[in-house]
Formats: structure tokens, sequence, C-alpha cells
């Protein structure tokens, strides 16, 4: 299986004349509780986030406006979702490099995080993160 391609997840939508609410209930909708939200906005045309992987940090990100691509790599297949839709969020698993581009202007990448921020877990050295993955 590619990765992503299994964890794209629809969120919870109520729609009326007024618009819609969308929602996630942790453990119920994300297989984790909540224990940090950040968001990435005003991204410059051309600029790419991401180009890590994570040792214990589950994630699910939303476009919350507009789009971006997300390049997932397991260390054996890559693939790429186009997140454009604030009903869908894209579930990314721990020890899967990502990088995110072709934000379009505007776009805010909202993000639900596992962990509180910690550097440590973070792997920042492709090298060091393929080498990781082949002693699973
Ligand atoms: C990910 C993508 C989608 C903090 O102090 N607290 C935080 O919660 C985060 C996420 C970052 N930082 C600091 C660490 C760096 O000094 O903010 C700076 C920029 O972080 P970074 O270069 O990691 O940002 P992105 O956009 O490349 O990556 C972030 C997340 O780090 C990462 O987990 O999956 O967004």
């Amino acid at each position: 299986m590619l990765p992503g391609t299994q964890d794209l997840i629809q969120i919870r939508t109520i729609n009326d004349v007024r618009g819609n609410l969308s929602f996630i209930e942790s453990g119920q909708d994300i297989p984790f509780k909540t224990e940090r939200i950040y968001y990435l906005h005003g991204v410059p045309q051309g600029a790419e986030r991401g180009g890590h992987a994570h040792k214990q940090l589950k994630q699910l990100l939303i476009a919350a406006s507009g789009s971006f691509d997300v390049v997932l790599d397991d260390g054996k297949n890559k693939n790429t979702i186009t997140l454009s839709d604030p009903r869908q969020g894209l579930l990314i698993e721990s020890m899967v490099w990502r990088e995110l581009k072709n934000f379009t202007e505007g776009a805010v990448c909202l993000v639900l995080a596992s962990e509180h921020y910690d550097e440590a877990d973070y792997f920042r050295n492709y090298d060091d993160f393929l080498i990781a993955t082949q002693q699973q």
C-alpha cells in the first residue's frame, strides 16, 4: 500500500444555509488524543515545508483553506496527496517522511498532533531516516 492512500479520512461536517461546521473528536475520528494544534499560513509561493519524519508523533493534516501537496515516503514507497477540501484530513503515522509543497496563495494547513513539540522526535536527515526504517 502506498503511504497515505489508506489514511485520508472524511471529517464529520454539518451543513446548513450558514455554511459548514466540521469537527473532530479524539479517539473517535482520529486514533490519538490531540496534545497540540498548529497551523501553517502565509506560506509564500514556491516555498516548501516539512522535509522530515517523526519517530513517534502522529498527525492529522487538513487544508483549512486553499490547497497544497503532501509527498509521503515510508522508506519504500512514495505517494503524493493533494489536500484541498476542509472536510478531509490526512492521517500521517510515525516514521513517514513528508514534504509539503505547491501551496496556493492564502492556503492554511491545520495540524492536530499526538504529542507536544519535541525536536528529539524528528529525523531531519533523510539518510538517517532511511537507516532507521531498515532497522524496523
Ligand atoms: C510537520 C509539518 C506539517 C515549534 O517551536 N513548535 C511546533 O509545534 C512546531 C511544529 C515547530 N516549532 C518550531 C521548530 C522550528 O524552529 O518552529 C520552527 C519551524 O518548524 P519546522 O521547520 O519543523 O516546520 P515545518 O513546517 O517544516 O514542519 C512542521 C512540523 O514541524 C512537522 O511536524 O509535519 O509542519
